[in-house]
């Protein structure tokens, strides 16, 4: 079986969704510096030293571990999300118009995108591999007639991802693949890639952890950019802490679902008035579990 395709990170974007759209997913060779990898393993090697092995199968598993919140853990997160070939890819799948009808006029809305989860995956070995999935079965995605993606995700490289310490198991081109089929190990192949590359692919491509047969420890950061009209996978509200996301760049407040756009998804009501949440943010008087302010 052919793996994916690498491409240098001096790629543009419509090149790298070309191949996307062709295999479902994209391996982007030294897309961040030694410095951000190692920006990235300073502050995470001691969150995942000081979390458990997993205990629930699909987030297999015995031999895995997992930290989530990464954006309040460590500000090398924001050059990933921030990444313009990672976001360029996200914005250029995601974000395709739609025409609906208010009343008697024709519109169209262009969907946002939001941050739907971010993680530290560190499988140690002697962990078998992960269940081949699809990571819009979170949202109950149905291919092909949706005939969009909900999830442009990525995972960056910290450390050496090779087929024995479980790279990435990606089976090209399945994104096309109707609901029936089933995904089989043999058609999956691993993603093999140095520390600061980065697998891209998109919510409806099967892929999952690999089995980690080697010495080494293989850890990654993932994160995934999502529809914005889709409840986000892990829950940043209560992931981030509000001093945190007020400390945040606007773009990524706003991603992090701190935002309602054009279709009216999260707003709050403020004296009668449906408010984009951005507006509270501001505010001090607004603290969340003490209920609202009375006027904007
Ligand atoms: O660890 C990996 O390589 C992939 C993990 C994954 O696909 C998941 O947890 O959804
Ligand atoms: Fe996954």
């Amino acid at each position: 079986m052919t793996g994916l395709t690498t491409l240098p990170a001096t790629t543009g974007v419509e090149e790298a969704a070309a191949v996307m759209d062709r295999d479902g997913g994209v391996i982007i060779e030294d897309l961040f510096a030694p410095e951000v990898v190692a920006g990235l393993l300073r502050d995470l090697t001691p969150v995942l030293g000081g979390v458990e092995f997993g205990r629930e199968e699909f987030f297999a598993g015995a031999r895995t571990r997992r930290a989530g919140a990464l954006f309040a853990r460590t500000d090398g997160i924001l050059h990933i999300a921030r990444n313009p070939l990672y976001l360029g890819l996200s914005r250029h799948i995601l974000q395709k118009p739609v025409d609906v009808w208010f009343g008697t006029e024709r519109t169209t809305i262009t969907p946002d995108i939001q941050i739907g989860v971010t993680q530290a995956i560190q499988i140690a070995p002697g962990q078998g591999a992960q269940p081949l999935h699809r990571d819009d079965t979170s949202f109950l995605w149905r291919h092909p007639h949706y005939g969009r993606e909900a999830r442009v995700q990525i995972m960056v490289a910290l450390s050496e991802f090779t087929a024995g310490n479980g790279g990435t198991l990606v089976i090209p081109g399945s994104h096309r693949w109707d609901d029936e089929r089933m995904p089989s190990p043999e058609e999956a192949v691993a993603t093999e890639m140095t520390p600061g590359s980065a697998l891209v692919w998109v919510g409806s491509t099967y892929h999952g952890g690999g089995t980690n047969t080697s010495d080494t420890l293989r850890t990654g950061i993932t994160m995934g950019y999502d529809l914005a009209s889709l409840r986000q996978e892990e829950n940043q509200y209560l992931s981030v802490p509000l001093s945190r996301v007020r400390a945040l760049p606007e773009e990524v407040q706003r991603m992090l679902g701190w935002s309602s756009g054009r279709n009216f998804m999260g707003w709050v009501e403020v004296n009668g008035q449906m408010i984009d949440p951005h507006a509270l943010l501001a505010r001090d008087d607004h603290d969340m579990a003490g209920g609202l302010p009375p006027a904007l």
